[in-house]
């Protein structure tokens, strides 16, 4: 079998993408998982050697060329699986890669107000920042809100990044409780959710004494783990 090797996190929702397009397609045993401490100010020099970024995900296929970040190494994969989870013609194309930049957009957001408490000591944090990439987060669910219902059982890299997206509130912003004002994102998650590919590649669970979200008023201490 022609193995390859993925930087990992556990915790990475970057790195879930990557992992549940790999067992829709039926590649996830050919992955080596290199365990990685993606820090944005300490760097994993072995992450930096293969990924100039120094982030999670990156993948060294069979031939050592790398890759990254997670759309390119998800469309690598399939590709390499001859996959349909990037439909290649017809219109659906640009919903399905709009939808994929809509999900990361989401987490771009909600790393870097993540990182707000857990990377960033208290005295230099600056609120109306952390509200801004929150006010994104907001912004993106009532997108998938309004869209939810058109999903229907659509398993491709949009609706894929979404599903990463999502998990990621559950896992980090459970305070933001997204289901309350998102019924049908909420009804549509629960059933991607169930899946086997997102069941395998769900995140650890988070400490239940650490804080989650970040505050909408400063002077949250730092939680466990930066993603
Ligand atoms: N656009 C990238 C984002 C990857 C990303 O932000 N990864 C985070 C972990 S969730 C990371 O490695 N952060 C370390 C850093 O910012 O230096 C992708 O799609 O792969």
């Amino acid at each position: 079998m022609r193995m390859m090797k993925l930087y990992h996190s556990p915790s990475s929702p970057f790195v879930r993408k990557v992992m549940v397009v790999a067992h829709e397609l039926g590649l996830a045993s050919r992955l080596e998982l290199v365990p990685s401490a993606a820090h944005p100010v300490n760097r994993d020099a072995g992450l930096v050697a293969a990924n100039p970024l120094g982030k999670v995900p990156a993948l060294v296929t069979d031939d050592a060329t790398v890759l990254y970040d997670s759309r390119v190494i998800c469309e690598y994969l399939d590709r390499e699986a001859g996959g349909k989870l990037f439909p290649a013609t017809d219109a659906l194309r640009w919903r399905v890669l709009r939808d994929q930049a809509l999900g990361d957009g989401l987490l771009d957001a909600a790393v870097l107000a993540r990182y707000e408490v857990a990377v960033r000591p208290e005295p230099c944090r600056w609120q109306p920042w952390t509200d801004g990439q929150l006010a994104k987060v907001t912004s993106c669910l009532a997108v998938i809100e309004a869209d939810a219902d058109r999903y229907g059982e659509r398993v491709d890299i949009g609706t894929i990044a979404i599903g990463c997206a999502l998990g990621y509130l559950d896992f980090r912003f459970a305070d933001l409780g997204w289901r309350d004002a998102h019924p049908h994102a909420a009804a549509w998650f629960a059933r991607f959710a169930a899946r086997p590919s997102m069941q395998a590649s769900a995140p650890p669970a988070a400490p239940a004494a650490a804080p989650s979200t970040p505050p909408v008023t400063s002077g949250a201490p730092a939680a466990r783990g930066s993603r």
